[in-house]
């Protein structure tokens, strides 16, 4: 991939990164992400399909609950919209191609500003989308998925699809029509829906029952819209448990899968699963990544961590090695993501405000999701860890286990079974061990 610049530079002092290996002093170098080096059959570009978030990269303000803005941007200076949003596709691009991403992801929004008048927000998005498909022509980077940001605008206060007033349903509807056209001419994978606002605040003012089947409806709609024009992708749905509303929807992967089944949408959606939101709903990344796979519906991941201490969203770059490595043997074990990619929905803090801050962030995170690729792929070539995981289950592989894996046992067979061999010997599960066997190969 070659760099590919507008009518002028943003990241001045910043040339293509490449990967110089882990003994590099170049902190502008990959060490770890090798986009040619081929793991288990396939590369790591092919693997990893690595995409930069339009919105954290070219639009985060640095803006938090206390203060304003603190990241400022030479492509966000035009007062016109389309020539701005121009802009700042020109830095997109150049930014995607000199870190060397084969992916990028939006939201509408993020993309180009709307008015408060749908069919001049078509013309803006058709026009931004017709510039965006000549960058990719010109560059050869692919668009991972688009979205609709449903969340941001005020009359989305009360919900989207979910909302009680169906006059904001329907402006729902039109942003994911225009999402869906902009995605769509541009080759787009995937498309992607993160139910921000499609939640309650209170009990007190919600049927809960009612909007959920909304949201299903809505989701039909997009379905039937998208295939009809062409679109031969996955759609995601993205689980988070709460945050921006008390409570969300789309709780978590197990949440999701529920709602998919009821409403008989399967087929169509698979899981985008983010870092930050499986610890918010309590549970570890690798956790959502297994409930999706052992579902079949392991789609897609936005790559980020949250913080230890604090519990919030907080977005940070990934650099956890032992949660990646173990997390990319769940992937790789699934054969991989179905469709998807890994997205950067992170954001450098609000006071790393030199340009090069953007692309450590986006480096480290490569790199760090690389190194587990490669530690994750030496443990499965060693084998023991299979093993181990194998031979707890081996009393179901024949005899009795066998028959009742296969449904020939009663429940009166236990009872005669245990009675007959008394009580079990104990079984180790050998947690230290296995966590001793992971940090061997890191
Ligand atoms: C916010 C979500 C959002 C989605 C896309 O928490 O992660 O960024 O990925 O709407
Ligand atoms: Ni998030
Ligand atoms: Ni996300």
């Amino acid at each position: 991939m070659d760099i590919l610049l507008g009518d002028r530079e943003y990241f001045k002092g910043v040339g293509q990164i490449k990967y110089e290996g882990p003994e590099t002093d170049n902190p502008l170098a990959f060490r770890w992400y090798d986009e040619n080096r081929v793991v288990g059959g396939k590369t790591m570009k092919e693997h990893l399909r690595f995409a930069v978030a339009y919105w954290h990269t070219f639009c985060g303000s640095g803006l938090d609950p206390f203060g304003g803005q603190t990241l400022f941007y030479p492509w966000d200076e035009k007062s016109d919209p389309v020539a701005r949003a121009k802009d700042k596709a020109d830095a997109a691009f150049e930014f995607i191609t000199k870190i060397g991403a084969p992916y990028y992801c939006f939201h509408d929004l993020d993309v180009v500003d709307y008015a408060d008048d749908v069919r001049e927000n078509e013309g803006r998005i058709k026009t931004l989308t017709d510039y965006l498909k000549q960058k990719q022509a010109d560059s050869g980077a692919k668009l991972l998925w688009g979205t609709a940001n449903l969340f941001s605008h005020h009359r989305y206060m009360n919900g989207a699809s979910t909302n009680p007033d169906f006059a904001v349903a329907t402006h729902a509807g039109a942003q994911i029509k225009m999402a869906l056209d902009a995605t769509i001419a541009l080759g787009g994978e995937n498309y992607v829906f993160w139910g921000g606002r499609e939640g309650y605040m209170t009990l007190l003012n919600t049927d809960m029952k009612r909007e959920q089947e909304h949201f299903a409806q809505m989701l039909k709609l997009a379905v039937a819209y998208a295939r009809q024009n062409g679109f031969q992708g996955k759609f995601f749905i993205e689980p988070k448990p709460c945050e921006p509303t008390k409570h969300q929807y789309d709780y978590d992967a197990a949440t999701v899968i529920g709602f998919l089944r009821q409403h008989d949408l399967l087929d169509d959606f698979s899981l985008n699963l983010e870092v930050n939101h499986a610890t918010l709903a309590g549970h570890t990344f690798q956790h959502e990544l297994q409930v999706a796979a052992d579902a079949g519906l392991l789609g897609s991941i936005d790559a980020n961590r949250g913080d230890y201490q604090n519990g919030w969203d907080t977005d940070q770059f990934p650099n956890d090695l032992m949660e990646w490595t173990q997390a990319m043997l769940i992937i790789l074990d699934a054969g991989g993501l179905a469709g998807g990619g890994i997205n950067f929905d992170a954001k450098r803090r609000r006071n790393s405000t030199d340009v090069e801050d953007i692309f450590h962030a986006h480096i480290g995170g490569m790199d760090v999701v690389a190194r587990a690729l490669l530690v994750a792929d030496k443990i499965i070539q060693n084998g023991e860890y299979h093993k181990i995981r194998k031979d707890r289950y081996a009393s179901f592989d024949g005899g009795k286990g066998a028959a009742f894996e296969k449904g020939d046992l009663s429940l009166e067979d236990l009872f005669q079974l245990a009675a007959e061999n008394g009580e079990p010997a104990t079984t180790s599960g050998r947690q230290e061990y296995l966590e001793n066997l992971i940090n061997k190969f890191i």
